[in-house]
């Protein structure tokens, strides 16, 4: 089936006729659907059926899991929920009882190393609720397409991470006046085997080194990080990219200049520093790029899941998080008509800096039919989401458009 437009952009009547007959159900708010709009259910096969959720396997070397967002329904996402991002492959040795973490670089008063029961025993512990969401999360909603793993918007968790400061370790070994920025290093293995290649190593101006919630961390909702996560240790630094929370760390270097390590180069974890068209290929140079901060602001609906069938007339409870990087989010809207009208939701205060807000509404499906639940989240600083997919960028990241789910009422 090929839909069409009229001449004003809106669904031709013989379209919309089309689109109910493969839908089995009325449009509810046809007449709002904003122009060139097509319900986005269509063309996604049996996206009206109520299926069982199960995690997505992108890859297995490396090893690449998404989340349906659905399944990230909980406050705090459990571990078998968590999306899993490997650049290279699970270190093939992983002792705790000799695990150390050494600071060092040109800009580090001394090179210092630690025994995990060091870092345990020296210094005070910590434990927050930190939002990780890889920078490519909700690549596959960009066109053309671009390389990279073709995440939906399930790479991202809110997880409970426990361990000490970096602060203060970074105090214990001292830092020179010249630090501007930290690099990780970890023990996973380059893709190639080479054992001079490093899999991934970036990391972060030091402002955000130093802060309170960033920690190097052991544990995971109470428990030893998990092999996949980072076993057994990692460091944590939430709102930013979760490609700076390195798994498997061994190393920080304290550095005078922007870190240079794997993943730092060329166009990966950063955009344009201005527009570009949708394919344009951008030189790879700092001219053109500039390196991804704090996330933008972002929100999903984790209850009810598209294809779920809603009793008509009758009140269904909606919910889920926001995030918005370094910042917090202030509002919560949603719409059940595609934008024409938005109710404001409830909004809960994070559990501490850096962790997902949680969200609920109610709403009533007046009459049976398709619907569409679009969700929007402004930030401390009044920025919104973008209702359509933001501007295109070579490496695809950052698509922090509205998130939709369709629901039957019947
Ligand atoms: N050592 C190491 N750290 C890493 C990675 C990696 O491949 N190796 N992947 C990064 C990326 S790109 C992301 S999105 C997050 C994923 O964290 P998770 O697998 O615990 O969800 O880990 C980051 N830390
Ligand atoms: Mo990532």
């Amino acid at each position: 089936m090929k839909l069409k437009f009229d001449r004003r952009g809106f669904l031709q009547k013989a379209s919309l006729t089309a689109l109910t007959t493969a839908l089995g159900t009325e449009i509810v708010f046809a007449n709002k659907l904003p122009k060139n709009y097509i319900p986005f259910v269509f063309g996604e096969k049996d996206a009206l059926k109520d299926k069982n959720s199960a995690m997505i396997v992108l890859g297995d070397r490396p090893w690449n899991v998404e989340t349906p967002v659905d399944l990230l329904d909980d406050r705090i996402t459990p571990v078998e929920k968590m999306f899993i991002r490997n650049n290279g492959l699970i270190p093939e040795k992983l002792d705790a009882s000799t695990w150390t973490l050494t600071i060092d670089g040109e800009s580090a008063q001394k090179s210092k190393t630690y025994t995990l029961a060091d870092l345990k025993k020296r210094f005070k512990h910590y434990t927050y609720q930190l939002v990780l969401e890889c920078g490519g999360n909700g690549r596959s909603g960009f066109q053309p397409q671009t390389s990279g793993n073709t995440w939906g918007q399930g790479a991202v968790h809110c997880a409970q991470w426990t361990g000490v400061r970096l602060k203060d370790i970074l105090k214990d070994v001292g830092i020179k006046s010249d630090a501007v920025y930290i690099g990780y290093h970890s023990n996973d293995i380059h893709l190639s085997r080479d054992p001079k290649k490093e899999a991934i190593s970036r990391g972060v101006p030091i402002a955000k080194a130093l802060e309170d919630e960033t920690l190097i961390a052991w544990q995971l909702n109470g428990k030893d990080i998990p092999e996949f996560h980072g076993f057994p240790l990692r460091l944590v630094i939430g709102g930013w990219p979760a490609s700076v929370s390195g798994k498997w760390l061994s190393r920080i270097s304290v550095r005078n200049k922007v870190h240079d390590g794997a993943k730092m180069e060329g166009h990966s974890y950063k955009i344009p520093k201005n527009p570009v068209m949708p394919g344009e290929d951008v030189p790879q140079t700092d001219e053109y790029f500039k390196i991804i901060e704090s996330m933008p602001v972002k929100s999903l609906i984790t209850y009810p899941k598209t294809g779920a069938i809603i009793p008509a007339g009758k009140e269904v409870e909606l919910r889920g998080h926001a995030w918005a990087g370094d910042l917090s989010v202030k509002t919560v809207h949603i719409s059940i008509d595609f934008g024409a009208t938005w109710q404001a939701c409830k909004l809960e205060e994070a559990a501490n800096r850096l962790a997902w807000q949680h969200w609920n509404a109610k709403v009533q499906l007046p009459v049976k039919g398709y619907y569409e639940v679009w969700v929007r989240a402004t930030d401390s600083n009044n920025v919104a989401q973008p209702m359509v997919i933001p501007a295109w960028n070579p490496g695809g990241y950052l698509n922090n458009a509205c998130e939709r789910i369709a629901l039957k009422a019947e």
